[in-house]
C-alpha cells in the first residue's frame, strides 16, 4: 500500500522533486525526514530518502572537490560505452573480479590476495567472435564497507548487463543475496521483477497512465490520485507487468531498472567448491523464471572463461547484421541491434535518409527463406543475416 503520508511530509517530497540544485534537494529531503511518520507503510520511502540523502551529500562533496581542483577531475563516475555492450563486473571483496576481468580482457586490473584491493573502476574489452564487449572491473560491494555501493550501482544502472562474481571459497548464496540487495537498495534489480513503473514528468495533457499490465491493489484513478497528492498533474506513467501502488509511489522519486545478469561462481578449482556450487545452483534454479544465469569458472585455471563471451552475447539479447551494397561484399564488422529489430531499423542505423527512402531489402542468412530474399521494412532480422537495403534515390 502507498505510504499514506501526512500532507506536510508529502509537501516536502514534492519540494524535493521540484528542486533543481543539489543543495535544495538535500534541504527538502532533510525536512522530509524530520516530519515523516515512522510507521510501517512509510518504510520504503524512508529508506529511500535516507539513501538518496547520503548520495546527494556525496555528490555535493564531489562537486566541491572538483571546483577546488582546477582542471583535475575527481574519480570517474561513468565510462563511455564501447563495443557491442557494456557489462559491469561486481561482487564481494576478494571474489576474483579483477583477476577475471584481467584474464578475459587483458586489462591491467589490480589483483591482490587481500580484500579491498580495487578502489577504481577499470574497463577492458572482451572479444567474442567478431565483436567486443566492454567489461568494467569495480570496487567491492559489501555491507561491511558500503562506501562504494552507490558508485558501483550507478555503473550498473548505466550498463547493459551485470556480471556478479561470487567466490566458491565461502557461501556463494550469502554473497549473491548481499550483492543483489545492495544493488536493489540503489534501484538496480538483477532479478527480473514482476513489473516495472516509469514516471515521466511533464507533457501537456494531465496524467496519462499507459497500462501494459496490472495494478494489483488499485486502479488507474488511484494512480492519478497518488500523483496529485504529490502535486504532480502532468506526467506519463508507464506500467508493465504486475505492480502495486507502492511501486508507483517509489517510481515517482526513483526509477528502478532491471539489468540482465550472469553470476560467475569463481574459484571452482578450490577444494570444496563443488558443494558450494551446488548450493548456488539450486538456489538460483528455484528462483522466479531462473531470471539470473549461472556459470562456474576459475580465473586461476581458466576453466570456462572461453564461454563467458557467448553467455554475455545471449544475455544482451542482440543480433549481428552484415550490410552490403548491391554487387558488393558484406561488411566485415557487423551492426549490432536488439533482437527483434527489423530491416528498417538496420536502414535507420546506417543513415536516416536510407530509412526515409526505403523501398525493400534483400536478405541472406538465418532469417531469409532463400538466399537474397526480397523483404519489406518489417522483416525481422536474425543473428548472422546479410542485408542489402534498396532505397529510392
Ligand atoms: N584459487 C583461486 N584463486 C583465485 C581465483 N580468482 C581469483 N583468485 C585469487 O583471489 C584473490 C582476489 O582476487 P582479486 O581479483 O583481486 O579479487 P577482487 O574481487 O577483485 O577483490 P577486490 O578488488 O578486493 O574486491 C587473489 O589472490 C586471486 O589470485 C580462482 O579462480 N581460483
Ligand atoms: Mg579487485
Amino acid at each position: 500500500m502507498p505510504a499514506n503520508l501526512p500532507p506536510e511530509a508529502k509537501a516536502k517530497l514534492a519540494r524535493y522533486s521540484e528542486a533543481r540544485s543539489i543543495e535544495e534537494k538535500i534541504r527538502a529531503l532533510e525536512e522530509f525526514l524530520s516530519v515523516a511518520p515512522k510507521h510501517k507503510g512509510a518504510e520504503n520511502l524512508l529508506l529511500w530518502a535516507r539513501r538518496r540523502l547520503a548520495e546527494l551529500r556525496e555528490e555535493l562533496e564531489a562537486e566541491r572537490r572538483k571546483r577546488r581542483s582546477v582542471g583535475g577531475g575527481g574519480p570517474r563516475i561513468f565510462f563511455e560505452k564501447e563495443g557491442a555492450g557494456q557489462v559491469v563486473v561486481v561482487g564481494p571483496p576478494n571474489a576474483g573480479k579483477s583477476l577475471l576481468v584481467h584474464r578475459l580482457t587483458g586489462a591491467r586490473t589490480r589483483v591482490a590476495d587481500y580484500p579491498f584491493s580495487t578502489t577504481q573502476p577499470q574497463p577492458g574489452m572482451l572479444r567474442y567472435q567478431d565483436i567486443y564487449f566492454q567489461l568494467i572491473d569495480t570496487p567491492p560491494l559489501t555491507r561491511e564497507a558500503p562506501q562504494y555501493a552507490s558508485r558501483v550501482a550507478g555503473l550498473a544502472r548505466n550498463a547493459d548487463a551485470v556480471i556478479v562474481v561470487v567466490s566458491l571459497e565461502d557461501d556463494p548464496v550469502r554473497q549473491y543475496e548481499e550483492v543483489r540487495d545492495l544493488l536493489a537498495e540503489h534501484g538496480v534489480l538483477i532479478e527480473r521483477p514482476r513489473g516495472t513503473v516509469r514516471v515521466e514528468r511533464g507533457g501537456a495533457t494531465g496524467v496519462e497512465v499507459v497500462l501494459r499490465g496490472r495494478i494489483l491493489d488499485g486502479t488507474v484513478s488511484d494512480v492519478e490520485r497518488l500523483l496529485a497528492s504529490y502535486r504532480i498533474y502532468r506526467a506519463r506513467v508507464l506500467i508493465e507487468g504486475e505492480v502495486t501502488l507502492d511501486d508507483v509511489e517509489m517510481a515517482i522519486f526513483r526509477s528502478t531498472v532491471w539489468r540482465p545478469t550472469i553470476v560467475l561462481a569463481n574459484k571452482v578449482d578450490l577444494p570444496g567448491a563443488r558443494d558450494a556450487y551446488r548450493r548456488i545452483y539450486d538456489y538460483l534454479a528455484a528462483r522466479r523464471e531462473k531470471s539470473v544465469w549461472l556459470l562456474p569458472v576459475s580465473a586461476r585455471t581458466g576453466l570456462n572463461l572461453d564461454r563467458v563471451g557467448e553467455l554475455v552475447f545471449r544475455r544482451l539479447n542482440i543480433v549481428r547484421v552484415y550490410t552490403k551494397q548491391p554487387n558488393g561484399e558484406p561488411s566485415r564488422t557487423p551492426l549490432v541491434l536488439p533482437r527483434g529489430s527489423t530491416v528498417l531499423d538496420v536502414a535507420r542505423r546506417i543513415h536516416s535518409d536510407l530509412a526515409e527512402y526505403f523501398l525493400y531489402a534483400r536478405v541472406w542468412g538465418p532469417s531469409a527463406k532463400y538466399p537474397g530474399e526480397k523483404v519489406g521494412p518489417d522483416h525481422v532480422v536474425e543473428d548472422g543475416d546479410v542485408v542489402e537495403i534498396h532505397a529510392r534515390r
